[in-house]
């Protein structure tokens, strides 16, 4: 296959251009059209390409309308992509705490409908500065629990980010009916870390996620990094609820309190091809590029 790679030096005028939007790589036998793509996908619920050029498949933006900006100096497949950005001065703007996150519904539960499918490709930028701190981390992908009346929001039961040069993910389960607190601990209820690979700067990086929520023994979680598997869990995996949950993508910086990285003006994370589907679905309909 020929590969043609071009390096486009890009001038920087805007006040959020970043060190690592100097230089675009575009590799153009990854190409695919548009109708070639969507003929091979089914039962999608969410298609999240951008390429409406506005963030219309999402049912919720947790974002100011900076925050979350669709453009094209890099993108997966096709000619857009989604660009986040968290500020340091920007605390409770757009959404609680650090936060700039695409929301949409329908993400199944425990006591719903139990199987979903999901992918997504992101891309973190070469200038993308650890921080070497055990209270610091970038959540990039979550499935949320709603509670039920006797609950309070809790910690998400499935949280993909990036804890200092790591790519890492918990999952999180209670077997009660009404969790006391918001992260769940002793009796009937479990934290787990399913995924620890090396930080990825500078290239996209494709992940596809199947699971089956249940708070009992019958749960399932595979990952599958760029094609390859890197997570195989079975057990325990979501709340005992009623509602189904939802999927959020973007940025959530968490700190040790409300504080931020010393030192670091911004946070910036692309995003793209962000898709769920229900239990009819295969890996090919969810997956980055194909
Ligand atoms: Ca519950």
């Amino acid at each position: 296959m020929r590969k043609l790679l071009y390096f486009l030096l890009v001038t920087c005028l805007h006040s959020a251009c970043d060190q690592d939007e100097l230089t675009t790589s575009i590799d153009h036998a990854q190409l695919k059209t548009p109708a070639n793509n969507l003929l091979t996908r089914e039962n999608l619920l969410l298609d999240g390409t951008f390429e409406t050029n506005d963030l219309q498949q999402f049912d919720r933006v947790e974002a100011a309308p900076h925050e979350v900006v669709v453009q094209g100096r890099y993108y997966r497949s096709f000619p857009k992509s989604g660009r986040v950005e968290l500020n340091s001065n920007e605390i409770n703007v757009g959404g609680s705490k650090f936060r700039a996150e695409l929301i949409k519904y329908n993400a199944g539960g425990a006591n719903t409908a139990q199987e979903r499918w999901f992918g997504l490709s992101i891309r973190v930028p070469e200038d993308w500065r650890v921080v070497d701190s055990t209270k610091s981390l970038d959540i990039f992908f979550q499935i949320h629990d709603r509670p039920d009346s006797c609950e309070v929001y809790r910690n998400p039961p499935l949280a993909l980010f990036i804890y200092q040069n790591r790519f890492k993910a918990t999952i999180r389960s209670d077997s009660n009916a009404c969790t006391k607190g918001v992260m769940p601990r002793g009796k009937g209820t479990t934290v787990n870390y399913v995924l620890n690979r090396p930080l990825i700067k500078g290239r996209w990086v494709d992940w596809v996620i199947h699971v089956k929520w249940s708070y009992k023994n019958d749960g399932l979680l595979d990952i599958w990094q760029d094609g390859q598997k890197v997570t195989k869990y079975r057990g325990p995996i979501g709340y005992n609820d009623v509602k189904s949950m939802y999927l959020k993508t973007g940025l959530y910086h968490i700190g040790n309190g409300d504080s931020w990285p010393a030192g670091l003006k911004r946070r910036v994370l692309y995003i793209d091809e962000i898709r769920m589907a229900g239990s009819k679905a295969k890996f090919a309909d969810v997956k980055p590029l194909l």
